[in-house]
């Protein structure tokens, strides 16, 4: 390990006092008015529930040699704008958006080799790219690298942030050599060894996850087992395909002629919110936001798409793909019965009655959904998370408090799996126990907000999201990079800490997240599956936002989870003046070596590339 050495110079005080993050300006959505000289940012809303859900297991991957390429498209999301057939994207494997979804057996190794066939320098990105903060900077290329997020993966093909390639064959510094002529490729193991789960693929690139994503580069990979099989004869007696659906939803802004669009200065906010400015003066253009909310939804790449459906019980897999939007869904009235039936990482061990269903960025909901007494009705999933549930982000019934339709029709073509499962783990599956015990003693870590006056490189004085550790406070992500970001009268460098997290091989971690900031952050680390012991109060002093925590105090009871969220997970919500307890069982896959490095990172995409990250070791 590292040595740990003391990382902050604390100098004095400076101003009138302490600037809290949640005394800044945030930027409120509100409908689009496009202003002279600006990009038109479409109004909404656009025409809804006419283009069916694309079925995103209709055709999927099941080989375990494959080869996807990564390259511009363009993409009818369904806006129904006069003059606007398709908007230019990005996909994976010849996908117009988002990519084919990847069927995997437990078990069974799949070797896929992600191609990068986007041409042209950083400036033929569809969207601004903020070149200032910590990212990938290849001198020539576009930087992807494809993240297998809730795999059980070996390092060197996780898709860490550094492992980047680009088309021109320039790579990060923790890609594999080149195996390819052009190099501009990378060759990734998956051992699947874990069980059936919801997970997904996407990108992942330094610095740049969030635009490489909002251009399209996100989709399912599913994991079946001996229980979940996918076929109608699974002995859990789930419904599957037609029955069985995966679906992704998103929140994008456009342009009058069909472009994706996301802001990148207070010019472009303003055309969103007049007055709403968050970047300081000298803010760089384009600069990367402290949170993106988009005003039109989009599910499976279609806005606001309808599922023609029967009256019958359907399996729905949820994965929230937003950059920064919370979703909390729901069906109005009592036709429509929901139960949830898996966390991130696989089932729960019996099916929950739920009325609503919320879901961080990066988290996925396994549902089942008994449109029975819907017959013959039109029944909407709807949502009302506002924001990151802390944020003054108001949801407007109309557009973003709208997800899909689904139009339930008379007859019932297959009744095959239409009951209710009782158990979701019979006797051969190992049922989920709660906690696990821990064989190490607790890792106290903290989530922190603040506005730095300088950095280098540059930070403008933006907002800016940080992980760290209670002892030592807010670390920079690499922290061993010759690096520093100084804040009001405390610099932070990194000093040679390069991590902090250094959990052995078979060991099994409490992680004692504590949240400093006023935002819920869904927290997600690499490699593992976890569960959530509980969520407490809490009071600590600081001597800044960003300073170590001492005299913690405790307020009232911890929380546990609710059934529904008892499961595996690989993705938690953080709430704001909480502490949330997770237990760990840092597992390697078999053909893994230590050390093995991975990362832990919030899942708001643009905190995520705006240096809420940090490495975490598996260590012998
Ligand atoms: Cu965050």
């Amino acid at each position: 390990m590292y040595s740990r050495r003391a990382l902050f110079k604390t100098g004095a005080i400076v101003g009138t006092g302490f600037v809290l993050s949640n005394a800044l300006g945030r930027w409120t959505r509100v409908h689009a008015q496009a202003t002279g000289g600006g990009t038109a940012i479409l109004a909404t809303p656009l025409p809804q529930y006419v283009t069916e859900l694309p079925d995103l297991l209709a055709s999927p991957l099941t080989g375990t040699q494959l080869s996807i390429p990564i390259a511009a498209n363009s993409h009818d999301f369904g806006l129904g704008l006069a003059g606007v057939t398709t908007t230019p994207t990005w996909g994976y494997g010849g996908a117009t958006y988002l990519g084919p979804t990847i069927v995997a057996q437990s078990g069974t190794p799949i070797n896929i080799d992600w191609i990068n066939n986007l041409t042209g320098n950083i400036n033929a990105h569809l969207l601004p790219v903020d070149t200032t903060i910590h990212w990938a900077h290849p001198s020539s290329g576009i930087p992807v690298v494809t993240h297998l997020h809730g795999g059980k993966n070996l390092s060197l093909s996780d898709g860490l942030p550094d492992a980047w390639v680009t088309n021109t064959g320039q790579r990060g510094r923790l890609a594999q050599p080149a195996t390819t002529g052009s190099g501009n490729s990378l060759t990734y193991k998956y051992p699947n060894e874990q069980e059936a789960a919801t997970i997904w693929y996407h990108d992942h690139a330094l610095g740049i996850t969030r635009l490489n994503v909002y251009a399209g580069l996100a989709a399912f990979y599913i994991i079946r087992d001996a229980f979940d099989t996918g076929a109608p004869d699974n002995p859990l007696g789930l419904p599957t395909s037609p029955y069985e659906q995966l679906i992704v939803i998103q929140d994008k802004l456009f342009t009058t002629i069909g472009e994706l669009f996301y802001p990148a200065s207070n010019a472009d906010l303003a055309l969103l919110a007049p007055n709403a400015p968050v970047f300081p003066g000298n803010a760089p253009y384009p600069s990367v936001l402290p949170e993106f909310f988009g005003n039109t939804i989009v599910v499976n790449g279609v806005a606001w798409p309808k599922m023609t459906v029967e009256p019958r019980l359907y399996r729905l897999r949820l994965l929230n793909g937003c950059d920064t939007r919370f979703l909390n869904l729901f069906f109005n009235g009592n036709l429509v019965q929901m139960y949830q039936i898996g966390t991130d990482q696989g089932l729960l061990n019996a099916p929950v009655p739920v009325k609503a269903v919320t879901i961080a960025p990066g988290e996925r909901a396994d549902l089942l959904v008994d449109f029975t007494r819907a017959v013959g009705r039109n029944v909407t999933l709807q949502n009302n998370a506002p924001g990151t549930f802390k944020r003054p982000i108001v949801v407007d019934p109309k557009t973003t408090g709208q997800i899909m339709q689904f139009q339930v029709g008379a007859t019932v073509g297959n009744t095959t799996n239409n009951l209710v499962p009782v158990t979701l783990r019979p006797p051969a599956s190992p049922t989920i126990t709660i906690p696990p015990t821990p064989t190490q003693p607790p890792r106290q870590l903290a989530l922190f907000e603040w506005l730095p006056l300088n950095q280098n490189p540059p930070e403008y004085g933006r907002l800016t999201p940080l992980l760290g550790t209670v002892a030592d406070g807010a670390i920079l992500w690499e922290g061993n990079l010759p690096e520093t970001m100084t804040f009001v009268g405390t610099e932070i460098t990194g000093g040679g800490l390069y991590y902090t997290e250094n959990p052995r091989a078979g060991s099994i971690e409490t992680w004692e997240i504590y949240n400093t900031t006023v935002d819920n952050h869904p927290i997600h680390l690499h490699l593992v599956r976890f569960q959530i012991l509980d969520r407490q109060k809490f009071t600590a002093t600081q001597l800044t936002p960003i300073s170590p925590l001492t005299n913690i105090k405790f307020q009232g009871k911890a929380i546990p989870p609710a059934p529904e969220e008892a499961g595996w997970k690989d993705t938690v919500i953080c709430p704001p003046g909480q502490v949330t307890r997770i237990v760990v069982k840092f597992e390697l896959p078999s053909e893994e070596t230590t050390p093995a490095e991975y990362v832990w990172h919030c899942h708001i995409l643009s905190h995520e590339d705006n240096e809420m990250m940090r490495p975490f070791v598996v260590e012998p």
